[in-house]
């Protein structure tokens, strides 16, 4: 077994060239603007609106992803109202649901792609509802499909925590916000009411901290700029509840400079991939979970908990490598959401079985075999 002189952690963010981020700075000093709504910021924004293919009107950015959730969520007028999720996913997706005063209600996920299943949340749609919240998890797509369906039959808001998914683009589907699917297809951001990209540093894609949302009514833009904004229309007037929720620009600075390197961020990943896919060809103990169209995450599916526990813990002990259990415990294993717990069958089982392994650029493709084979040695 190989032992990693340096400790290998799950991920590190990509920097961008310092010198390129110097010039950055520089023109942030000559601004003398360094919050709310800025010309950094503004730039930012026009680029993403190209990237994506998404009109610019149909974008807002935040400080996180949690932020730009909860605020979206309000927006899209979910609070006091049910809403159907998945408890396979990190804790914020319900955390924003909660704080608004929503009611998150857990619905089971496909055991293929783990995301949430449209069959099983129509089944927990009621008069109450106001909107489901699938995830993209791990650069998974979800049934956009299946969503927009139930969307259309039942008039619930379909509104995507896409925090995985950034650089995905859905060739050959037809997106609700817009027309022709063209090269690589439209972003996945463009389905159901409203996506949130997440540009956290554990991301392929990031900005230190950010969020992003992206809506199908470019009306919904004014209110989230205001409510992002403590919900202030003019000096005299506040006509919300809003919160500070401003994306500064240093950060919009270290997004466009990351922006500049996506198309290598996302080559790089699918390298990763390949490697540990070779070396757990022969391994039908080890599944590698193939769904991911960015491979933001490497999940790999062990046979039981007790193999998955194993790998964990003595990779750390005698590899120094650091994965990490993403997403064990379930949400309904966490006291807030108690009162689902044990109510989704499939989750569970995966949540046992499941760890992600380390991914991210630079990640030398000798150490990711290295890796694998320690894997397939610990679990036997
Ligand atoms: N929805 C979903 C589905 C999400 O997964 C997330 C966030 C959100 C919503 C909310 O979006 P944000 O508000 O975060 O924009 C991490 C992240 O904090 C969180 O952003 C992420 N999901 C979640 C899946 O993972 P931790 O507690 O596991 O991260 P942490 O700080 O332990 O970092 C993981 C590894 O990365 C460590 O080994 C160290 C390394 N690292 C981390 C940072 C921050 C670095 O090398 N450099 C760094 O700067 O939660």
């Amino acid at each position: 077994m190989i032992r990693f002189s340096e400790p290998i952690l799950v991920t590190r963010p990509y920097l961008p060239n310092l010198e390129d981020f110097k010039k950055g700075l520089e023109e942030v000093w000559m601004n003398q603007w360094l919050t709310n709504n800025g010309p950094v910021l503004q730039r930012f924004q026009a680029e993403l609106s190209r990237y994506l293919d998404v009109p610019e009107a149909n974008l807002a950015l935040f400080n996180n992803g949690t932020l730009a959730l909860e605020l979206g969520y309000y927006a899209m007028g979910l609070a006091g109202g049910d809403v159907i999720t998945t408890p396979f996913t990190f804790v914020a997706t319900s955390h924003a649901l909660k704080r608004i005063g929503a009611n998150p209600i857990f619905a089971d996920i496909d055991p293929e792609t783990m995301c949430l299943s449209p069959e099983t949340a129509e089944k927990l749609i009621t008069p109450r509802t106001k909107a489901i919240v699938p995830v993209h998890v791990y650069g998974n797509v979800c049934d956009v499909e299946g969503f927009e369906r139930l969307g259309e039959k039942y008039g619930v808001k379909i509104i995507y925590d896409a925090a995985h998914a950034f650089g995905v683009f859905n060739h050959g589907i037809h997106g609700t916000h817009g027309n022709d699917v063209g090269g690589k297809g439209r972003s996945i951001g463009c389905f159901g009411d409203m996506s949130m990209f997440s540009f956290h540093p554990t991301k392929l894609f990031h900005s230190c901290e950010g969020g992003l949302l992206v809506f199908k009514d470019a009306k919904a833009q004014e209110k989230l700029f205001e409510l992002r904004n403590f919900a202030i229309h003019s000096e005299t007037e506040c006509v919300d509840v809003g919160s500070n929720a401003k994306m500064n620009e240093l950060q919009a600075l270290m997004g466009l400079e990351c922006l500049k390197k996506i198309d290598e961020l996302l080559d790089y990943r699918q390298k990763i991939y390949a490697a540990y896919s070779e070396v757990f060809a022969d391994c039908p103990e080890i599944k590698l979970v193939p769904h991911s169209r960015n491979k933001a995450y490497i999940p790999v599916l062990f046979k039981d908990f007790e193999a998955r526990e194993r790998v964990y813990t003595e990779l750390k002990s005698k590899c120094n490598v650091f994965s990490r259990r993403y997403f064990y415990p379930l949400l309904t294993d966490f006291a807030p959401y108690a009162y689902a717990k044990g109510t989704c069958p499939v989750a569970e089982d995966i949540a046992a079985r499941v760890l992600t392994l380390p991914t991210y650029y630079g990640l030398p493709l000798e150490d990711v075999n290295a890796i694998a084979e320690n894997v397939k040695e610990i679990a036997g």
